[in-house]
């Protein structure tokens, strides 16, 4: 079987991106590599949230759209504060998908101003290699495959769109159901403990599965943290869960 690379020898390979250094040296302090879906709809639930699995993530991932009371002083002001209390990312999980002028638009301007704050954001690559230049404060990472059931993201789809992420300086990686090349970080939603779907196309693999076969580095993780009794030791679960299975994945 292939051995994959561990996190610090990720962070000693060349011309490494500083928010994937940043995510992998978070990682290795907190012994973590779980980014929380934080799919909540109002600014105190997401900041709840936060508070909550902060010290068990590397980054919270948001859909800032779906926030029915987004003010961005009272939303994002002390979201950042949170993150750096408990030291961990900001991912927004936006899927750009259009020309690179438009996306260049909508990552810096309108009420949500994502390049001001968000660490890491995620991007179709539809839109070709240039689509992704003006990404600059943030780490790209591509979506390249999708977890739900009949998404179009076949192999012809995910062999083109990987060549876009390996070959373009923003890109940190990748979101995909399958092991990527070694120099793209691979981020894995669909993750859950305890069921394995949802009934509206989302599928469900463990923490187990994907670091084994997938060489994935980060699990994302929504409703298996925030829609549990108990959030905070959800995320503690799999925290625990996503290291476990990382180092049996070293081999
Ligand atoms: F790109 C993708 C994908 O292929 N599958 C996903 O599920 C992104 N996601 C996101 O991960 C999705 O938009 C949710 O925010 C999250 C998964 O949430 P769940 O509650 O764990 O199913």
């Amino acid at each position: 079987e292939k051995k994959r690379k561990s996190y610090q020898q990720k962070i000693d390979s060349n011309n490494l991106h500083s928010k994937a250094k940043k995510l992998l040296e978070v990682a290795l302090e907190k012994k973590s590599n779980l980014i929380a879906s934080a799919d909540v709809l109002t600014t105190k639930e997401l900041h709840d949230l936060a508070e909550k699995v902060g010290p068990n993530i590397v980054a919270l991932k948001t859909h800032i759209d779906i926030i029915t009371d987004f003010d961005y002083d009272k939303t994002i002001i002390p979201l950042i504060d949170i993150a750096a209390k408990h030291n961990f990312l900001l991912m927004e999980d936006r899927k750009f998908a259009d020309i690179g002028n438009t996306q260049e638009l909508q990552y810096s301007y309108g009420i949500y101003k994502i390049s001001n704050w968000a660490d890491l954001i995620t991007s179709q690559v539809i839109g070709g290699f240039q689509s992704l230049d003006f990404f600059h404060n943030s780490g790209v990472i591509a979506i390249l495959g999708m977890s739900s059931a009949g998404t179009l993201t076949d192999k012809n789809y995910r062999d083109e769109a990987t060549k876009i992420a390996q070959s373009h300086p923003n890109v940190i990686g990748g979101v995909a159901q399958n092991e990527l090349p070694e120099e793209l970080l691979l981020f894995t939603p669909g993750i859950n403990l305890d069921t394995k779907g949802d009934g509206k196309g989302q599928q469900y693999n463990t923490p187990e599965h994907v670091f084994r076969n997938l060489h994935t580095d980060f699990i994302i993780v929504g409703r298996g943290i925030y829609k549990a009794e108990n959030p905070e030791q959800a995320s503690l679960s799999y925290k625990i869960a996503g290291w476990d299975a990382y180092e049996a994945s070293l081999g």
